[in-house]
């Protein structure tokens, strides 16, 4: 697994095992070549665990001994792959940025600048070349070193050395391409003493950006606002005891810290020092050096740096260039990530130069997780659903994995509260929902809210039919109030071809029939009703229309019954005719007389919980008057019942637990809303945690963890909806064994 040569620290006697990452640092079992007659103890080839250093001893065969410790490293660094120097590290949104020199050639005479990103600090993603100094630049073609880049309104500014002058480029991203603003350098060389080479830009708090500059010299002018010039009365000399180049300015807790380059690029005491002073051009006060050299990993050269602040946090990491591990020079210099950190008196810790750079979990996340939604069935073309719609929300974080969204319903049936959903989302009711969604990683990233709309009406529209004597015309209306009536549709004394119906219907002087139905947006087709229109001639004689439900009393889902009763006065002639019940708008039982002129009508099984008047009508036929009546029923909300499982009942400490809520009602009722977990660890204290049902009424609530000995209960309750009442499950309870030894 070595990624490179054991580094061998022949005056500290420390061997150090650069391994690639994924390396098990605790079973590696090292060989050694020993002379002839030397043994080593432990002996070469037995594993051992090398995440910290264990002692080798080593007998000549003159019987002296030397002991050595040995130890393996994940070996990160370098993070950018092959030779790249005098890097510039940046973040813009969630991603980092370097931009280095690209390394390797003799003189530094590369022509090219490539940029690199990363989530993480730790994976960097080449982003190819950004600027290419023989076609991009006219005014040099060599010695493409030490980039810098800054951001305003939109724009992204990369400053750069072209045979050490200065020359800044625009792009509209961060990952270039770059295209050369000015067509000349920014700072021309000979413009001021020493070498016009590695920028640094830094923008204060009110918005002034400033370039910082110089080789031998450091320079610092306030840049005008765009970007690509500046008032050369205004350039200052700042140039601190020991400076070399590599000028690099922050702030931090209304300090400024400038920071720089120390000796020469190539020699191994190459090096970065520090200074701090009250404003961003000083006056500066230096602090000393704090990075250098670390020949007991073969580290030498530590210099051309920058800093990074992860946003949000005062989490801090420093950029810089050493020789290449192994065998590198002062052209063969390789990029890498430290920590960098404050001492409470706000001066800088010295950095500690690792080969194992920043492990990925130590750094703070900025990525939130990615959601999806996926509503089922796919969206029919009237934009209304005619059942039962199913939103499964699914969320991925790249360090996390998969993530339990929450979602915020808006729509019949539901609260308006952030709920996680552990499975899909039922939707049943007419109506139109929103279904929010979002989903938070460990570290607190959220992503951003998506919404689902969906819209269901799967109720048909209800149609009347009103005949005017005096003109002999039929007027046909109908409502739907979900979706919305589309037309209505009648046919003439029974015929089998349907008729858009536009205008009031004529009739003429004979008895006729019309039958009639509504058609709504969603494209729920009524029953078809009749109406019967007597031959012109004498008035129809009046009805006595009765009609009681039995019973009286209901629970939702169950299928009630109204009884009719239509007498008329007319001796011998029993009424005759169709019997329609309506809940409110909403058509919910339809009959036709018998010869008795009653009536038995099967309620549908929807009619919402609640003190319902049912309004009943009676279409009246060619002898007898239309009537209506009221009556009265009662629906209840269907009964519930709740069990709460977890798949373990005893738990080791530590391990988190998750319940799984189970709520059912009777045959047909969809379960919603949600539900609560109560978890109680004795001696009096609970804890509450909540989640969306999904649509079959299931939730998994994470309860955390079983954190000591002991045991702990859970329990869950189901508030209740409009339909089903509330229930309480029995208790569980948790054993938490007293870990062994
Ligand atoms: O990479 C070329 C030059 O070497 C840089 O401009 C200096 O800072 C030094 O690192």
């Amino acid at each position: 697994g070595l990624k490179v040569p054991a580094i061998v620290d022949e005056p500290g006697g420390r061997v150090v095992l650069p391994v690639k990452e994924g390396t098990a640092l605790t079973a590696l079992a090292p060989t050694f070549t020993l002379s002839p007659g030397a043994t080593i103890a432990p002996a070469s080839g037995t594993a051992r665990d090398l995440s910290r250093p264990v002692t080798y001893t080593a007998t000549g065969a003159d019987g002296k001994t030397r002991t050595w410790t040995v130890e393996a490293q994940v070996m990160r660094s370098p993070v950018l792959p092959g030779l790249y120097a005098d890097p510039n590290i940046a973040v813009f949104g969630d991603t980092y940025y370097l931009y280095p020199t690209t390394d390797g050639f003799p003189g530094w005479s590369g022509t090219q600048f490539h940029a690199f990103s990363s989530s993480d600090l730790v994976h960097w993603t080449d982003r190819g070349v950004v600027l290419d100094l023989g076609p991009d630049v006219s005014w040099a073609d060599a010695r493409a070193w030490a980039p810098t880049i800054a951001a305003r309104n939109g724009k992204y500014y990369f400053y750069f050395c072209a045979d050490a002058q200065l020359g800044v480029a625009v792009a509209d991203s961060p990952a270039g391409p770059f295209k050369d603003a000015l067509g000349k350098p920014l700072v021309a060389a000979g413009a001021y003493p020493g070498q016009m080479i590695d920028p640094d830009v830094f923008t204060d708090t009110d918005g002034t950006s400033y370039l910082y500059w110089g080789n031998g010299n450091a320079y610092v002018v306030p840049l005008n606002p765009d970007m690509v010039s500046f008032d050369p009365a205004k350039v200052r000399t700042i140039t601190p005891a020991g400076y070399n180049e590599g000028s690099f300015v922050f702030r931090r807790k209304g300090t400024y810290y400038f920071s720089w380059s120390e000796n020469d690029t190539r020699d191994e005491n190459y090096r970065v020092a520090y200074a701090t002073g009250p404003t961003p051009t000083g006056p500066w006060t230096k602090r000393g050096v704090i990075l250098s050299k670390d020949l007991s990993l073969g580290i030498k050269g530590t210099g051309h740096h920058s800093v990074l602040q992860v946003p949000g946090t005062d989490d801090w990491y420093i950029a810089y260039h050493r020789f290449a591990v192994p065998g590198g020079d002062g052209t063969h210099r390789e990029t890498t990530v430290d920590r960098l950190e404050f001492a409470d008196d706000g001066t800088i810790k010295a950095v500690v130069p690792t080969l194992t750079s920043v492990p990925p979990e130590i750094v703070p996340d900025l990525t939130p997780p990615v959601t999806h939604a996926v509503v089922t069935p796919a969206a029919p073309a009237s934009g209304w659903y005619r059942g039962a719609v199913q939103v499964a929300v699914t969320a991925t974080d790249d360090r996390d994995g998969a993530v339990v969204p929450e979602v915020r319903v808006t729509g019949p049936g539901f609260g308006a509260d952030w709920q996680p959903l552990t499975g899909p989302l039922g939707l049943t009711a007419d109506g139109e929902y929103t279904v929010q969604f979002r989903a938070t990683d460990r570290i607190g990233n959220t992503a951003p809210v998506q919404s689902v709309t969906v819209r269901i009406d799967a109720t048909a529209p209800v149609t009347q039919a009103a005949f005017d004597a005096a003109a002999r015309r039929v007027t046909l209306t109908g409502t739907d109030p979900t979706s919305g009536l589309a037309g209505i549709q009648y046919s003439l004394d029974g015929g089998t071809t349907w008729t858009a119906y536009t205008a009031p219907v004529p009739v003429g002087a004979t008895a006729t029939t019309v039958t009639y139905r509504g058609t709504d947006r969603a494209g729920n087709v009524e029953v078809a009703n009749q109406l019967e229109v007597p031959a012109a001639g004498p008035d129809r004689a009046p009805v006595t229309l009765t009609a009681t439900a039995e019973p009286a009393q209901i629970t939702y889902r169950d299928a009630g019954t109204v009884r009719v009763t239509v007498v008329g006065n007319l001796g011998g002639a029993t009424a005759q005719g169709s019997i329609r019940v309506f809940d409110a708008d909403v058509l919910v039982g339809i009959g036709r007389l018998d010869r008795k002129g009653t009536a038995t009508i099967t309620l549908d099984r929807t009619i919402p919980p609640g003190r319902r008047s049912l309004h009943v009508t009676y279409s009246g036929e060619r002898r007898y008057l239309p009537a209506q009546t009221r009556l009265a029923l009662l629906v209840v909300r269907a009964p519930s019942t709740t069990t709460v499982t977890v798949p373990e009942t005893t738990v080791p400490v530590g391990q988190p637990v998750v319940a799984e809520v189970r709520v059912t009602s009777a045959p047909g009722v969809a379960v919603q809303g949600t539900v609560e977990v109560r978890r109680y660890d004795g001696g009096g204290g609970w804890w509450s945690f909540t989640a969306q049902l999904d649509a079959n009424g299931v939730a998994h609530v994470p309860v955390g963890r079983a954190e000591r000995p002991g045991t702990f209960s859970l329990r869950a309750f189901y508030p209740g909806s409009d339909t089903v009442v509330s229930s309480i499950s029995g208790n569980v309870r948790i054993t938490v064994p007293t870990p062994k030894g």
